[in-house]
Formats: structure tokens, sequence, C-alpha cells
């Protein structure tokens, strides 16, 4: 069956995209669409309308045929014919149409869009740029900065906002093809648009532009293509059309042949692999409708607006009603916070608190499908709360902590039934960051993964399956990474040396003033913790001890690793002495590093020690790892994250 049909609506032609599951203008896509636009240029409807079955418009070019060969009609040939229709063209769009998506409306002569509609260019997220005439079309609609903004930034624009600008005609108030059936008669009646690419572009002063641009790229860090996709609307406002068309497609091909683009396209898909265990195929997840969270602190609150975000009820039980409050308090913060941004509406926020109960009482859980833990980190204390978890919650209900270090098999089989216990490892803040870690401990249920896995669906989280070890995947990575720097130290550098070669390599900031900024106690207690347990032959290194036990533990106190006089943290002199110092105490000759030296020392940590938790099958791909590393610690996307770089 066609992925492209033609229907009769009195005089108006509808054409169809049914293309699931998000109609990508494939091949079959293409030719479709041309023979559509053939039949109508013979068959001379009034007016023809474009519109796509399913969830959404066309939501881009098929991702999956880029690394295959070139297969005709190209989408800048099927647009430019489009364009050239002798009878107009109406887009009804919905859902999302992104890319090729709104190359494919920009093509046709007018749009229309349901009122939940987004359209955007998001190329500049693969690495690209709008490669079938989207930097040169948009800004012969619409202002040149606002055309500049949706290329470079990468963000889809609702309705309203495209109706402001021009991109959309009109919303439609009800049935959109209805309303774009009416909108065709009405454009049919009407001499014939003005095709955009024959349209003389905007002028916009250099000063005006370069302001914008600077401001619109300044969050790109080491990725190329926001800065491509601004040079490639700046080409379009100094050519015509078809020669801006040209360079455009030049570059688009220059960037889907580079490193930054495959590394894009490959943790873009990634992050739709992981979260997946053959275990679970035709496993129903138990019900999940209310939720318990035992903790009401930082991650606890944020466990449980996350939750109330997506819908799910809530009750908090606290170790008293003063605490209880206090987390009920934070949890305010957190909702507050998003009505004042505008995320959610006030009478929303409303329907969250009525969604929402904090309490001290245990008794209060009986009706719980999932209770989440978030206390202290001690093994005891978790011991404590899941015997009264057992005590208290109905047999069904699925049992999980949040610890992100201690052993959850031991957890599990502190209760009577250990399979209805898993690891829920939020990365704080918790209502923000995307990754959560599932952690499966050996007695885990099928059906209890299944639930875990549709839980992180419902709160909109990206799952990443991990096996049970000190620090699952991200934080054992983490923890190679920190032990490297310490070593780097010895070796001869100097703190602000490997925080400069990790800020440009792409992480958001250095490991350093990471710690600091977390706090150097906690790492501290840490490495008490693990004191008893390290290998004699495990090399150590003293100087972040000898820090602490000076008080020092970072932003908190005024100094750490840095000074922090004035909140921005600056060379300590005394801890560079100090470094100098255990440098000569072990008998090392300190040596001078470059920065792809500490580069590559540190990113070669990550790899071994990715490659020791394939191995052990922590982790069952690559992909789980790189997916957890670029959302739970900033690694640079563009590079696909560090078993990508490792290579396959
Ligand atoms: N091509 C192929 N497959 C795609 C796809 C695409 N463009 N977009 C999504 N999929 C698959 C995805 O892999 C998953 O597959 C399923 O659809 C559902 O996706 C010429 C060159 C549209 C907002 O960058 O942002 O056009 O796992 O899980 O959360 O200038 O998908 O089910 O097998 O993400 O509801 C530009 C990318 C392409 C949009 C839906 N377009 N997609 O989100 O579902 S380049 C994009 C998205 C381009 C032109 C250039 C999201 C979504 P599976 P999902 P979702």
């Amino acid at each position: 069956m066609s992925v492209v049909t033609t229907q009769m609506h009195g005089d108006i032609a509808v054409v169809t995209i049914d293309n699931p599951p998000v109609n990508a203008a494939s091949q079959a896509v293409r030719q479709g669409l041309m023979n559509a636009l053939m039949a109508t240029e013979k068959s001379k409807p009034a007016a023809v309308v474009l519109t796509c079955a399913g969830r959404t418009f066309v939501a881009g070019a098929d991702i999956r045929e880029f690394d295959k060969p070139f297969l005709e009609p190209g989408l800048p040939e099927l647009l430019n014919a489009i364009e050239s229709a002798t009878r107009p063209w109406i887009a009804a769009i919905h859902g999302t149409a992104l890319g090729g998506g709104c190359e494919l409306a920009l093509a046709c002569s007018h749009r229309i869009g349901a009122a939940t509609a987004k359209i955007g260019l998001p190329e500049v997220n693969l690495g690209l740029i709008p490669g079938a005439g989207g930097t040169v079309r948009l800004p012969r609609l619409i202002d040149p900065i606002d055309a500049a903004r949706l290329a470079i930034t990468g963000k889809p624009i609702g309705a309203r906002e495209a109706t402001k600008l021009g991109l959309f005609d009109a919303i439609a108030e009800g049935d959109l093809l209805e309303a774009a059936v009416e909108l065709a008669k009405d454009a049919a009646d009407k001499p014939m648009r003005a095709p955009l690419l024959t349209r003389a572009a905007p002028e916009v002063d250099q000063a005006t532009w370069d302001a914008a641009i600077s401001k619109l790229t300044a969050k790109a860090r080491g990725q190329n293509s926001p800065h491509e996709a601004a040079a490639a609307v700046r080409d379009a406002l100094d050519h015509d059309g078809p020669a801006a068309l040209k360079l455009e497609r030049e570059r688009f091909m220059r960037l889907k042949g580079s490193p930054q683009s495959a590394a894009l396209r490959y943790i873009f898909f990634a992050e739709r692999t992981v979260g997946k265990s053959p275990r679970t195929k035709g496993v129903a997840p138990r019900p999940l409708a209310q939720i318990g969270i035992i903790g009401g602190g930082t991650m606890g609150a944020g466990i449980a607006a996350a939750a109330l975000l997506s819908g799910l009820k809530v009750q908090m039980i606290e170790r008293n009603q003063d605490a209880a409050n206090a987390g009920a308090a934070r949890v305010e913060g957190i909702l507050g916070g998003s009505l004042k941004r505008g995320l959610i509406t006030e009478a929303k926020h409303d329907a969250l608190h009525a969604n929402f109960e904090a309490a001290s009482d245990y008794a209060e859980l009986g009706e719980a499908d999932l209770v989440i833990e978030a206390v202290f980190e001690d093994m005891d204390v978790k011991k404590e709360v899941f015997a009264a978890l057992e005590a208290a919650c109905k047999p069904e209900a699925v049992l999980a902590t949040n610890t992100s270090y201690l052993d959850i098999n031991e957890i599990a089989a502190s209760v009577k039934d250990p399979s209805r216990v898993v690891g829920l490892h939020f990365f704080s803040p918790a209502h923000i960051m995307k990754l959560l870690e599932i952690v499966v401990p050996e007695a885990l249920a099928d059906d209890v993964l299944a639930t875990a896995i549709q839980f992180a669906k419902i709160v909109r989280k990206l799952p990443v399956l991990a096996g049970v070890c000190d620090g699952f995947i991200a934080n054992r990575i983490m923890s190679s990474y920190r032990r490297e720097a310490d070593y780097l130290l010895e070796d001869g550098a100097l703190p602000y040396e490997v925080d400069a070669a990790m800020r440009n390599f792409g992480m958001p900031m250095g490991i350093f003033e990471m710690q600091d900024l977390a706090g150097l106690d906690i790492g501290w207690a840490a490495r008490k913790r693990r004191a008893a347990t390290r290998p004699a032959s495990e090399r150590y290194v003293d100087i972040p001890d000898r820090i602490c036990k000076q008080g020092n533990f970072g932003r908190k106190t005024g100094r750490g690793w840095y000074l922090y006089d004035d909140g921005k943290p600056t060379r300590d002199p005394e801890v560079e002495a100090l470094i100098i110092s255990e440098s000569a105490r072990k008998g090392i000759t300190r040596k001078k590093f470059t920065e792809e030296e500490l580069m590559a020392r540190i990113l070669g940590c990550m790899q071994n020690e990715g490659a020791a938790i394939l191995s052990e099958g922590i982790a069952a791909s690559r992909e789980d790892i790189d997916v957890t590393m670029v959302n739970a610690f900033g690694f640079p996307r563009w590079k696909g994250g560090p078993m990508f770089m490792k290579g396959a």
C-alpha cells in the first residue's frame, strides 16, 4: 500500500502521507509525493491539501537513510517541484513538523497548524543544517533573525508563535483537515503566491546580525553545526534563492560526512535503543498510579516533583511531620519554579498539589504501587526503611532504592520477597536530569523490571539498565576519571590545567571544579568507606584527603581545590604547593603535560572502565555507556561518548 494517497474533497485534492511512526520523508514518501504532484498537475484540482496520518506531520528526512546510497528523488528536487505547482498547496500540520517536514511545509504556498502543532529545524542536533531549503526559504517568509534562531538553536516553536511570525497562515479552530480544506478553497480563488525561492531576501545590517548570532551560538561549546547554520542563513541573505540553495546543499553534504554528525546521529539512535530488555518482551508492567517517596531531601523532593509533573499521585514519608513539611516545601519550591517560568499553569500547579501529600506514617503507603527510598546513604538505614515498607505496603508494590553505590543485592536480600526490589538511580536535580539508571539485582522479577522501565517512560526519563556494582555505570566511570585526575596531579599536572583541558574537550566543567561544587567531603567519606576493601596494590593519592583534613571542602567552605573569594574559582597557591610536595614525598619527578596528553589520559581511563563494565555485563552495550555519560555528566554529544570514540 502506497505511503502517499490522494482523495478528492469536492474540488480539493487531499494528499495524505502515512509512514509510521513519524512520517519520516523516506524514499517511498518522496516518490509518492512526486507522483501525487504529477497527478494533481494533470488533474488540476482547485487546490491541494497536504496532510499526514498518525501522530505527526513529517518529522524530518529519514535519518536511517543517511548512511545508505542516495535514492532519487532527493528532497530538494521534490520541494522545488512542489513550490512550482500551478495550484496552491496547503500544508496541514499537526504534531511536530521538523527538519525536512518544516522544509516541506515551506515549499507549500500556505501552512495551517493544529493548536498543539510544533515546527522547527532541529538538524543542528544531528550535526547538520537544513539540507532542503530551510535556511533559504524561511528568512524569505519570516524575520531573518527569527529564521536564524530556529536554525541555530534547533528548538521548535508552537503554533501561536509560528502564526505570530508568519510561518503559519492560521491555526485550525476545530478539525484540522476541515480547516485546511476551507483555507484551500479560499486560496484557490486568489492569485497564486510568489514562491519563496523567487523572493528577494530582506536586508539585515551586519552589526544587528552579528550581535544576534553571537548570542544564539553562545551555548554551542565545541559543536560546529550552530555556527554553520548561522553562516547558511547569512548566505541566504547575501545571495538569490537558487544560488543560496546550492550553497546550502554543499554545506549540508559537507556536514553530513563530518565526524560530529556521525557522533550526533549515533547518540540520537542510541538514546532510543537503551532501556529495553529481552526479559520484558510480552511482560506486562504492574500498575503505576500511586507513588511513595521515602525521604524529603533534595533527591526525594526532586523525584516527587518529577512524578507529580508526570501526572502520578505522590505520598512523601519522612521521619516526623516537621521533616515531612520541610520536604513538602522543597517540592513546592520546584513546582512553584515551574509555575513562575510558565512551564505549568496555575490550575495545573494546584492540581499537582491535590495529588501530593507529605506525612510521617508508613501506614499511608498501603495503596502505593511503587515506593522509592531516597534516605541517607547508609546500609543499615536502608534496611530499616525496607523492613518498614515490607510491613506497610501491599505485597505487589515495587520497592525501589535510589542509592548511588550501595549493594542492592544486599538490600533486596533483607526483605522476604527480593524479587520486588529494584534500583532507580536518579541524578540531581532529579526533576531535570534525564538519565535514570535502572539497577537490576539478581533476584529481580521480570515484571518488576518492566514496571521500572514503564515508570521511566511515564516520568519522561532516559532509562539505562545497569548491573549491581560500586557506582553502577555513571559513578563508576566518574570515579575512574577522578582517580586518573588525581594521578595526573602527582605526575605533574595542576588542577587548573586538568580542568582547562577537559573543558576544551567539551565537558561542561572540569573534575576539580565539579568536586568543589558537590563538596569534597562526599568523596572523602566514600574513600574512608572503601579504605578497608581497597587493594593494597592500588595507587592511592593522599592529596584530596590532605585538603579535606584542613576542613576545605570546596565552594561551601570558600576553598577546596580552588579559592572562592568572590564566588569564582581561582588557583590556590597552597594547594598547588601541597601537590608539588606530595610528588616529591613519593619520589615522583613531575612532568609537563600537553592538553592533548591530559585529555588522552582521562578519555583512556573512561574507555578502560567502560570496557570493564561491558566485559562484566554491568552494561549490555556501548550505547548504554555513552548515553549514560552524555546525559549524566555532559560528555560532549558531538563526540558520541567515550565508547563511540573508542570505535566499534
Ligand atoms: N528518521 C527516522 N526515524 C526517526 C526519525 C527520523 N527523522 N525521527 C524519529 N524516528 C524514529 C525513532 O528512531 C523511533 O524509532 C521512533 O521514530 C519514535 O521516535 C533534509 C536532513 C519526532 C520529536 O531531527 O525529534 O530532516 O525506536 O522515540 O519521543 O533538512 O523522534 O520506535 O524504532 O523519538 O515521540 C530532522 C528527530 C531530521 C527529528 C518524536 N528531524 N526526531 O519523539 O518518539 S534531518 C529530526 C525527534 C532532516 C532535512 C534534514 C523525535 C520526535 P523506534 P521517538 P518521540
